[in-house]
């Protein structure tokens, strides 16, 4: 059975700070701004915020390529801002989590100034150099940003290594120096009273120190390298030394962002034992829809799989450990245009997948937008995309005589910017985002979707949301509760029970826009069920078992009962 923790009973709320709301008109969303939002995000009930990163950074990766991680980069704010947030938050009982970007810094960062500013340098051996072979790179390993993963450096004759831009260079995690660098300013941040983090790509900082080549024709997908730089054997020794000196001395939440690992390898992270992390970011459920080439390669995704890793990950990390149960961040595009419906049914399959996130076993994570319903966008032209992946992956598609219309649709359906268009707060000229020019222009149906018109709805995804953050608080069972998936084979329906002392949960969801029949087993054995939650108003209160025995759920209907 699972311990209790603050975090487990928690509703994380992302925000993308640059996007979310601006308070003086440049255009950016700031700190400011959040605070002008925190009675929303009450109202809302969440009590978790991550933020992502605000610190020091000349954005060239949206703040993932720090700078200085003790100072609030310019356009975000200052440090008073920064505290009256953290205040804001703490008056009205909810936590902050922080982004943790500790695998690189930006190339600006003072350490890599003084690093590549010659071969004795004390902080040199803060990064990963090494000298060309043959005139070339010292390895084969690709960015994941497209390109070499190593960068030349002519003042030093030398190449870094970096697994995403140039201007992120790799930290060199073998330097106990960089090591006790990073925990000290981890102390400091949660001395300010910060009371989490989330860990970007975690699962990546500690490198094979051999750097050998990837075999070509790399069996493992996506990244050629990746097998000597993700979970390589000293990680794990990384993480539980970060846990000595700085996790174990507070009360935190961490959650640890992590591919390349399956539920059984989650285990090693996440057991409470183990004195790791508390939660992982997975990416086996949101990788479905990547092809063999990864992820600019469309593939269709099927429930079948869907459920299996979900069934496995909440299996596997049922009493010991913690599941993150999220569709959508920043970096994907968004849940209800992925795995929904943004047309016809967008309000029914957002609210379905709503249904599904947050009557799991774990702790839900809602990304800025998702509790309205916001969709994937389709700029005109690459003018308006500003993402760095995006961008990169245009410009080499290009170059490779790629179809131009070809390019445009994978970026419809697969860009980050997707996720990071201005959130839509009401009708007014750029949905009440910024009284400026935005950084990234709003979706044209910000006069349809935004969160003045669904404050006012009452069948609206917000008030939806509203409702299922309320019954978690309510039920301990939605929580805690153990899971038995039903119906496995079932190619249209995702369906479940949650139980937790005597109480039972049963949901229903049609993943799909057809209509489905569903046929309760013959083992679930109950004289009548009490309706939570519905996505259709005119759902009937309360069901007897017989009537179960064959029901017909409507396109993307999503039902939850109590059993009795
Ligand atoms: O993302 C890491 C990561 O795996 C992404 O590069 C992901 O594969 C990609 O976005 C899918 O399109 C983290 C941050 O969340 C991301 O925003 C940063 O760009 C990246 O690390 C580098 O810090
Ligand atoms: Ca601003």
């Amino acid at each position: 059975m699972p311990k209790k923790k603050w975090w487990k009973e928690s509703v994380v709320y992302q925000i993308y700070p640059r996007s979310f709301k601006d308070s003086n008109g440049d255009g950016t969303g700031d700190l400011k701004g959040i605070i002008s939002k925190l009675d929303y995000l009450q109202y809302l009930g969440v009590n978790v915020l991550w933020l992502c990163p605000v610190y020091r950074s000349p954005n060239v990766d949206n703040g993932y390529d720090i700078s200085d991680y003790r100072g609030i980069m310019d356009e975000m704010g200052t440090m008073a801002d920064w505290e009256e947030l953290r205040d804001g938050l703490h008056s009205r009982g909810m936590k902050l989590v922080m982004d943790l970007v500790v695998n690189h810094t930006s190339d600006q960062h003072c350490w890599f100034l003084e690093s590549r500013s010659g071969k004795d340098n004390p902080y040199r051996n803060y990064y990963i150099w090494r000298p060309g072979k043959d005139g070339k790179e010292p390895n084969n390993w690709s960015s994941e940003f497209g390109g070499s993963a190593w960068e030349y450096d002519a003042l030093t004759g030398e190449y870094y290594l970096h697994v995403f831009s140039k201007n992120q260079p790799d930290l060199n995690w073998e330097n106990k120096k960089v090591r006790y660098e990073i925990y000290d300013m981890m102390k400091w941040w949660l001395d300010q009273g910060v009371d989490g983090f989330r860990m970007d790509v975690i699962n990546m900082i500690a490198k094979d120190p051999k750097l050998p080549d990837a075999p070509p024709k790399d069996s493992s997908p996506y990244q050629w390298g990746g097998q000597f730089f993700i979970n390589s054997p000293r990680l794990q020794y990384y993480l539980r030394e970060m846990h000595t000196k700085v996790l174990s001395k507070y009360d935190l939440m961490t959650v640890g962002e992590t591919r390349w690992v399956d539920a059984d390898k989650a285990r090693i992270f996440v057991d409470e034992y183990r004195h790791e992390l508390n939660m992982l970011f997975q990416f086996e459920l949101l990788e479905l829809d990547y092809g063999p080439s990864g992820k600019w390669e469309k593939k269709a995704w099927e429930l079948a799989d869907f459920k299996r890793i979900i069934s496995d990950w909440q299996k596997k990390l049922a009493d010991t450990g913690w599941n993150s149960l999220f569709l959508s961040n920043h970096d994907h595009p968004r849940m209800v245009s992925r795995f929904g419906n943004d047309s016809t049914y967008r309000v029914e399959s957002a609210k379905m997948l709503a249904t599904l996130l947050h009557t799991l076993q774990g702790t839900p994570y809602i990304y800025q937008g998702e509790e309205i319903g916001m969709t994937n966008v389709r700029f005109p032209s690459i003018e308006h995309y500003r993402d760095i992946e995006t961008l990169n992956m245009y410009e080499e598609g290009l170059k490779n005589a790629k179809d131009l219309k070809e390019l445009t649709e994978v970026i419809y359906e697969k860009g980050r910017d997707n996720a990071r268009t201005p959130m839509q707060w009401d009708n007014s000229p750029h949905a009440g985002f910024t009284d400026g020019t935005p950084w990234i222009p709003v979706n044209p149906n910000y006069r349809e979707i935004n969160v003045k018109q669904a404050r006012q709805d009452q069948n609206s995804i917000l008030h939806y949301y509203r409702k299922l953050i309320e019954l978690r608080r309510q039920y301990p069972l939605l929580v805690y509760g153990d899971y038995h998936l039903l119906v496995p084979e079932h190619t249209q329906i995702y369906s479940y029970l949650r139980h937790w002392n005597e109480e039972t949960l049963l949901v229903i969801l049609n993943f799909f826009q057809e209509s489905a029949s569903f046929t309760l087993p013959e083992k679930v054995i109950f004289k009548t069920g009490r309706l939570l939650i519905a996505n259709y108003p005119d759902t009937k209160a309360e069901i007897v078992a017989r009537d179960l025995k064959k029901i017909s759920l409507r396109p993307y209907e999503a039902r939850v009962y109590l059993l009795n």
